[in-house]
C-alpha cells in the first residue's frame, strides 16, 4: 500500500510538472527514436512536455527555450546542436529559476548553467569503434575514410578523438580523408560518392567510420552503386545501433556498431523529479552505456527486439 501510494504522489507530484523540450530536429533514425522516448517517458510520468523542433538551427533552440522561459516551465530539456554560444540564454534560464538539463550532447559552458547532462562518453564510443577496427585489420596496410558528425557538435569533436585515440600507434591504419555527413544518410552517401572518386574508385579504401548509423547507411549505398562489396572490400564501422544498421550486418553489409540509448529522458525525468522534490542536485553528468555490437551478435534478432523501443 506504502509504495503504491508513494507511487500515486509522485505521479501526481509530476502531473504538476510543465516542461519545454528543444530537441535538434530528425536528421537520424537515432534523434526520432528519442523524441518518440522522451514523448513516452513525459506521458507516463504525467508531465505536461512541450515539444520545438530547431530544425538543425541553433538559433531555433535560443528562440525556443526563450519561449519556455516566457511561458514559466518548470524545467527545460535540451540536446544542444552544437557545444558553443549557449551562455547568454543558460544564464536568463538560471535567471529564471529553471533547471536545464541537457540530452546526449555536451557544450563549452560552465556547468552551474545546467542542472546535469544526460550523454554517453562520446570519446569512448569512438575508441570502441576504433579498437574493433584495429584488431579486425592486424598489421595490414588499412586506409580509413571518416564520415564526421554535425561539424561543431559533441559527438562530431569527441567521436573523432576516441577513434584517433585508437589508431594512434598502428601505423597501418591510416585516416585518409575526413568531412562532416552532418549525421545524415543523404550527406552520408553523398560524401562517401566524393571519397570513393578520390581514391581510385574506393579500391584504396579499406574502412569507413561514421559517426552514427545513418551514415554509415548512405555509405553502404555509395559502395554499393561502385561496385563494391560493403563489409568485406570496405569495412563498415558506426555508432547509435539503429535497427537499420542490423539488417546491414545480417546481410553482411555492415560491421561494427557502438550502441547508444535513445532513453536518455528517463534519467533526465528521474533526476529533475528528485531535483524538485528535495533540491537534491544531481550529479553534473549522468552517463550512459556503450556497447558493441559485431556480426557475431544475431543481427536479426537484434532487429526484432530493437524495432518496438521507439525506432
Ligand atoms: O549519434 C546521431 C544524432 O547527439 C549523440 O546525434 C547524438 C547524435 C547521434 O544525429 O544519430
Amino acid at each position: 500500500a506504502a509504495s503504491a501510494l508513494s507511487m500515486l504522489a509522485s505521479t501526481a507530484f509530476a502531473a504538476s510538472l510543465t516542461v519545454g523540450f528543444s530537441q535538434i530536429g530528425s536528421e537520424s533514425g537515432w534523434r526520432a527514436a528519442e523524441t518518440t522516448v522522451t514523448q513516452n517517458q513525459a506521458k507516463e510520468r504525467g508531465i505536461d512536455l512541450k515539444f520545438a523542433d530547431a530544425q538543425q538551427k541553433q538559433e531555433n533552440q535560443i528562440k525556443a527555450v526563450r519561449g519556455f522561459i516566457a511561458q514559466g516551465v518548470d524545467a527545460i530539456l535540451i540536446a544542444p546542436v552544437v557545444a558553443t554560444g549557449w551562455d547568454d540564454v543558460l544564464k536568463e534560464a538560471k535567471e529564471a529559476d529553471i533547471p536545464v538539463i541537457l540530452l546526449d550532447r555536451q557544450i563549452e559552458a560552465p556547468d552551474s548553467l545546467y542542472l546535469t547532462a544526460v550523454t554517453s562518453d562520446q570519446v569512448h564510443e569512438g575508441k570502441v569503434a576504433g579498437d574493433w577496427l584495429v584488431k579486425d585489420v592486424g598489421a595490414k596496410p588499412c586506409k580509413v575514410v571518416e564520415l564526421q558528425g554535425t561539424t561543431g557538435s559533441s559527438p562530431a569533436i569527441n567521436r573523432k578523438k576516441g577513434f584517433e585515440q585508437a589508431i594512434a600507434g598502428h601505423s597501418n591504419i591510416t585516416i585518409a580523408r575526413s568531412q562532416t555527413g552532418d549525421f545524415t544518410r543523404t550527406k552520408g552517401k553523398e560524401v562517401m560518392e566524393s571519397f570513393i572518386k578520390a581514391e581510385g574508385g574506393g579500391k584504396d579504401i579499406c574502412a569507413v567510420y561514421a559517426h552514427n548509423d545513418d551514415m554509415a547507411v548512405g555509405a553502404i549505398q555509395a559502395i554499393k552503386e561502385a561496385g563494391l562489396k560493403p563489409g568485406t572490400d570496405i569495412k563498415v564501422v558506426s555508432i547509435d545501433a539503429v535497427p537499420d544498421i542490423f539488417l546491414a550486418m545480417a546481410a553482411g553489409e555492415a560491421n561494427a556498431t557502438v550502441e547508444l540509448t535513445p532513453n536518455m529522458a528517463g534519467p533526465a525525468f528521474d533526476a529533475l523529479e528528485a531535483y524538485l522534490k528535495d533540491k537534491k542536485a544531481p550529479a553534473k553528468w549522468i552517463q550512459t552505456e556503450s556497447k558493441l555490437y559485431t556480426q557475431a551478435d544475431d543481427p536479426k534478432a537484434v532487429y526484432d527486439a530493437k524495432k518496438g523501443l521507439g525506432y
